[in-house]
């Protein structure tokens, strides 16, 4: 086994916020949150914790999945819980649109995955844990504990208030886990920013009383100026070789005073050591170092990876999301074999309810690329948080625009003339060399000369092109703050789509990529 190996943090990059992790005997599988996007919770496998695969997602038909057209952007599906108990998968979540939690089991983790069982309980952030009897634990921020019985959703005793942290608001994700004859409680308090922290306490009875560890939180970069922040979120697992690891969310901001973060909270993979019976966890760094002899020691140093779609396949990638319902006549694989064509419902991308198909952006320098035949329709290419925050670079009647939206702005910034048939239609984003002000047409962006020593600005830039039999032409670079979480507000974190808003369109090819900074 090699010694000082270490690989890549986030081991889930883009928007995969509140991860829960289980393991069954060498696979471990892994949930996040999903919010307004359908199919929900993305369900992701992993032999060595480092290199994750999405697999599924176990939210995946309308009947578990309730998002009315009026749900909220970062309203739907808060964290959910992963367990596996009495050979069967568990997941437990909250759609707080509906204002319920609700339980799903699987005999595998691929499915069936059951219709849901609901339970009315306040708070958010359930979790399930059983005693050695057989007795069902679900507990929930605040924190409180219930008995309950998965199987019929029927609440048999509480709440019980267990611990609520060392003071700092919003006590949260907790979990229970049974460890060495104790019962442990872990949770995030300080609110999931710049004050996260995640803190633990531990009894001989999952009713309490609990004592908190003496080096509480066990985890925070508050007030650090680590490059990832806002870590909490954790959920603990025994690796097969016995070493333990937390899962938890941090963000990664860029630019200057302030940094804003774009990529949405991602899942990051911290070891864990015991010391004298309490868990102990490192400050979590984007390269880290892993124990030797563990999991992940042995992994590959996960890197960036490309995804590229050919829609070739008979179904679409688990990857592929849309917000809030993706009805089976609005998109198809088979009108025109090896394309994904798309069937406009709703007109503008600036209300719910249009056909988008997206990706999680997973890159802070990236390129995504699609050859669009717009036919007689409107598609494009969008980069969204939210219906009031997204650019998008878009194709009809032989032109190419590019049209934002921030909040009550909308602005058109650039026009070209294209001919008939499929386009290549790229945006990319580049964190190196920003610097105001936002450049929107090509003769601008032409005559600007590179002001050396002008101090980057903000956390990106976003630059829309499209190809031209001489290469590609860009239209338009706008500044990427609008498109973050701290301008569009919520849980969520960019994606990047493909969208039609008149008529049908198919797409050939859609290529999502690391685009590496030059130095
Ligand atoms: C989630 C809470 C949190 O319910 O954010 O990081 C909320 N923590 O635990 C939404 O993801």
């Amino acid at each position: 086994m090699s010694t000082g190996a270490s690989y890549r943090n986030p081991v889930v990059p883009g928007f995969h916020p509140d991860p829960s992790v289980c393991r069954v005997s060498a696979d471990y599988y892994l949930v996040c949150s999903s919010f307004e996007y359908f199919p929900g919770v993305p369900l992701l496998h992993s032999r060595d914790l480092v290199t994750w695969r999405q697999i599924g997602n176990i939210l995946d038909r309308p009947g578990q999945l309730a998002l009315p057209a009026d749900t909220e952007a970062s309203r739907g599906i808060f964290a959910p819980t992963l367990r596996h108990h009495d050979g069967r998968f568990w997941l437990v979540t909250t759609n707080v649109s509906l204002g319920r939690h609700l339980i799903v089991t699987a005999p595998e983790p691929t499915g069936p995955w059951s219709d849901p069982v609901y339970l009315d309980l306040p708070h958010v952030d359930p979790s399930l844990a059983w005693d050695d009897d057989g007795t069902c634990w679900l507990t929930t921020s605040g924190v409180d504990a219930y008995r309950i019985d998965p199987d019929g959703g029927r609440v048999l005793e509480g709440p019980i208030p267990l611990w609520s942290g060392t003071g700092g608001q919003y006590p949260e994700a907790p979990h229970l886990y049974r460890i060495d004859g104790w019962w442990y409680l872990l949770l995030s308090e300080g609110g999931t920013h710049t004050g996260h922290a995640v803190s633990v306490a531990r009894s001989r009875s999952p009713r309490g009383p609990f004592t908190p560890a003496p080096a509480n939180p066990i985890l925070t970069h508050r007030s650090t100026d680590l490059p990832v922040q806002a870590t909490g979120h954790g959920d603990l697992v025994q690796a097969l070789d016995g070493s333990w690891w937390l899962v938890l969310l941090g963000i990664r901001a860029r630019g200057q005073w302030p940094p804003y973060h774009v990529l949405g909270r991602e899942t990051f993979l911290a070891p864990v050591r015991w010391v004298d019976g309490w868990p102990v966890v490192d400050p979590v760094r984007e390269i880290t170092a892993a124990p030797p002899g563990s999991a992940p020691a042995g992994a590959a140093p996960a890197g960036p990876d490309a995804f590229h779609d050919d829609f070739d396949a008979a179904v679409l990638a688990p990857e592929w999301i849309s917000p809030r319902s993706r009805p089976d006549d609005c998109w198809s694989l088979t009108d025109r074999p090896g394309w994904l064509t798309l069937h406009a419902v709703g007109a503008t991308l600036d209300l719910a309810g249009a056909t988008i198909v997206a990706l999680r952006q997973r890159y802070h320098d990236s390129r995504t690329s699609v050859r669009v035949d717009p036919g007689t329709g409107t598609a494009g290419l969008t980069i969204r948080i939210d219906e009031a925050h997204h650019y998008d670079l878009e194709v009809r009647a032989g032109i190419v625009r590019v049209v934002g939206r921030a909040g009550p702005f909308r602005q058109v910034f650039a026009t070209h003339a294209v001919p008939d048939g499929p386009v290549v239609l790229t945006v990319a984003t580049r964190t190196h060399d920003i610097y105001p002000p936002t450049v929107t047409s090509a003769a601008d962006l032409a005559a600007r000369t590179a002001p050396r020593g002008v101090r980057a600005a903000g956390c990106d830039m976003v630059t829309f092109e499209v190809a031209g039999p001489a290469g590609p032409v860009v239209l338009a670079e706008l500044d990427g703050r609008y498109l973050s979480t701290e301008v569009a507000a919520g849980f969520t974190g960019r994606v990047v789509g493909m969208y039609v808003t008149g008529g049908s369109a198919a797409f050939d090819w859609f290529t999502h990529r690391p685009a590496a900074a030059p130095h």
